[in-house]
C-alpha cells in the first residue's frame, strides 16, 4: 500500500532523546527562527496567511488572520498564550507532541511571538500532566541557554521571555477566554466576546492564543515556504496535521497525514477494526462533534468535508466504537463528563447538563419512555447556541446525532426493559 502518510511535525518524534535541544538541532532545529528574525514581522504573519493553516484546536480559524488582528498602534503590550490544557475526550495529539518534540513547540512559540511583537508568552498546560510541564521546562530553560530566548535573540535585537503556566485541570480552561481569566489568577470561567482576545484578552492587552499544534506547524512553514504546507491538504483545508486514533482499531495513536485523508484510509492505516467486529460510531473531533457512522467513512476529513455530513472536524480526535458497544451508554458517559465539567456560570449549561444526565440515565437503565427522547431533543435544542460559551453545544452534539443515526437503540433500552449489550464485550483488551 502506498503510505499516505506525511510526518512533518511527527518525523523525529522516535529518534533518541528526540526532546533534546541537540537533537533537534541536529535536525535544523531553530534554523526557521533565524529565517524569520531576518524577515520583518509583518512578511512572517503574511507567510503564515498565505500556508492557509487553520487553528488546530477545534475551530480552524485561519492563524495568519487571527495574527493580523493584532493593533499594532496599540501601545498596550501584545502577548502570545498557547493553548495547551489538551482535554477534550479522546483527544491525544498535544500531549504527544509536546512531550517528543517540545523545542518545535518553542520555536514556533518564539517566531509566532515576534510576528505579533510580543515580549511574553505564556505555555498554558494541563495541570495534571506533571510529565509535560517538566518537558517543557526543561526545553524552555535549554533555549534560553541557547539564546533563543531572552534578550536580543540571536543578535536580532529581539527580547522574549516564555512562561510555561501549569493550570489546575479544568475542561473549562481550554476555551480560550476561561483559560486567560485562569491564566491571570482567577477562576476559569468564559468571558463574553466581542471583544476578542486579539483586541483585548490578557491582562485586557491584544493576545492571541493558538493550540499547540497551530504553533508547532510555524517552523516548517516558515523553514520550507508557504506554497510546501498550502501543496498539501485540500482547496479550503491546507498542510498535514496529527489524527489520533483510539479506541476499537488494531494500532491506536497518532498519524500525521495531509487534510482531507479519510477515516477508511486512517483506519487501514492503524490495521484496521478489531478483528471480528465492524465499525457501529466514530467521533471526527472528540465528544463535542457529531458522532458519524460507517456511512462516512469516504469524507474527506477537513472542516468542509466533515462539515458537509453535519458534523465538525473538531481536534481530529477519531475515536473508533465497534458493534459491541451501546451508544447510549457512551453519550451517557459524554454527558455526565459535560454536567462534570460545566464551570456553571450560565444556567442553560449549568442546569442542562444535569437534566441531560438524569434523563440519559433513565434511558441507559431501560426505565425510560418515548417520550423522554422528545424531551432530550427538545432540551438540547434549548442548550444549544444559548450558553456562554461553546462547551454546551459540544454536550448535546453526541446526543442528537445519535438520536439521529441510532434511534432504534434508544427505544430498544425501553423496549427490552434494560441495555440489550454486554459492557464486558465492549473492552478493547478483548
Ligand atoms: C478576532 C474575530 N478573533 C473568531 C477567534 C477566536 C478564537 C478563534 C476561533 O472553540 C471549538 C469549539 C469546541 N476577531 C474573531 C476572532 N476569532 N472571530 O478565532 O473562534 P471560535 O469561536 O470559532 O471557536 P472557539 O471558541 O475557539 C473551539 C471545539 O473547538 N473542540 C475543541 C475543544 C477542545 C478543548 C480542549 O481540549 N481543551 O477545549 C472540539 O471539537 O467545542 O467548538 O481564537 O478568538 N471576529
Amino acid at each position: 500500500m502506498t503510505s499516505v502518510l506525511t510526518p512533518v511535525l511527527s518525523d523525529n518524534w522516535d529518534q533518541i532523546n528526540a526532546w533534546q535541544l541537540s537533537s533537534y538541532q541536529r535536525n535544523g532545529g531553530y534554523d526557521a527562527l533565524r529565517k524569520a528574525l531576518a524577515m520583518q514581522p509583518a512578511e512572517v504573519v503574511a507567510a503564515v496567511k498565505d500556508s492557509g493553516l487553520r487553528g488546530r484546536g477545534g475551530a480552524g480559524f485561519p492563524t495568519g488572520m487571527k495574527w493580523s488582528f493584532i493593533p499594532q498602534d496599540n501601545p498596550k503590550p501584545k502577548y502570545l498564550v498557547v493553548n495547551a490544557d489538551e482535554s477534550e475526550p479522546g483527544t491525544c495529539k498535544d500531549i504527544p507532541l509536546m512531550m517528543a518534540s517540545p523545542h518545535t513547540l518553542v520555536e514556533g512559540v518564539v517566531i509566532a511571538s515576534y510576528a505579533i511583537r510580543a515580549s511574553v508568552a505564556f505555555i498554558y498546560v494541563r495541570g495534571e500532566v506533571l510529565h509535560v510541564i517538566r518537558r517543557l521546562q526543561q526545553a524552555v530553560q535549554e533555549a534560553k541557554d541557547a539564546g533563543y530566548i531572552g534578550t536580543n535573540i540571536l543578535g536580532s535585537g529581539y527580547d522574549l521571555d516564555v512562561i510555561v503556566h501549569a493550570g489546575a485541570g479544568a475542561y473549562i480552561c481550554g476555551e480560550e477566554t476561561a483559560l486567560l481569566d485562569s491564566l491571570e489568577g482567577r477562576r476559569g470561567q468564559p468571558r463574553l466576546r466581542p471583544p476578542f482576545p486579539a483586541v483585548a484578552g490578557l491582562y485586557g492587552c491584544p493576545t492571541v492564543i493558538n493550540n499547540v499544534e497551530s504553533i508547532a506547524s510555524v517552523p516548517v512553514i516558515i523553514k520550507n515556504g508557504a506554497d510546501w504546507f498550502s501543496s498539501m491538504g485540500t482547496e479550503k483545508s491546507k498542510g498535514m496535521t496529527l489524527y489520533s486514533l483510539s479506541g476499537h482499531v488494531t494500532r491506536p495513536g497518532q498519524y500525521e497525514a495531509p487534510m482531507g485523508i479519510t477515516l477508511r484510509e486512517l483506519i487501514d492505516l492503524a490495521g484496521g477494526v478489531r478483528a471480528g467486529h465492524e465499525l457501529k460510531f466514530w467521533t471526527p473531533g472528540g465528544s463535542s462533534t457529531p458522532l458519524l457512522t460507517a456511512e462516512h467513512l469516504d469524507v474527506p476529513l477537513d472542516y468542509e468535508g466533515v462539515g458537509s455530513v453535519g458534523s465538525m472536524l473538531g481536534t481530529k480526535a477519531l475515536q473508533i466504537f465497534d458493534d459491541t458497544v451501546c451508544v447510549v451508554r457512551s453519550v451517557l458517559r459524554w454527558t455526565e463528563f459535560y454536567k462534570h465539567e460545566s464551570c456553571g456560570k450560565c444556567t442553560p449549561c449549568r442546569e442542562g447538563t444535569w437534566w441531560l444526565v438524569q434523563i440519559l440515565e433513565r434511558l441507559e437503565k431501560g426505565q425510560g419512555s418515548a417520550a423522554d427522547l422528545d424531551t432530550l431533543l427538545d432540551l438540547s435544542e434549548n442548550i444549544t447556541g444559548r450558553s456562554f460559551c461553546a462547551l454546551a453545544d459540544g454536550a448535546t452534539a453526541p446526543i442528537t446525532s445519535s438520536i439521529q443515526h441510532f434511534k432504534d437503540e434508544y427505544l430498544a433500552h425501553f423496549e427490552n426493559g434494560g441495555c440489550p449489550f454486554d459492557p464486558m464485550a465492549s473492552t478493547v483488551f478483548a
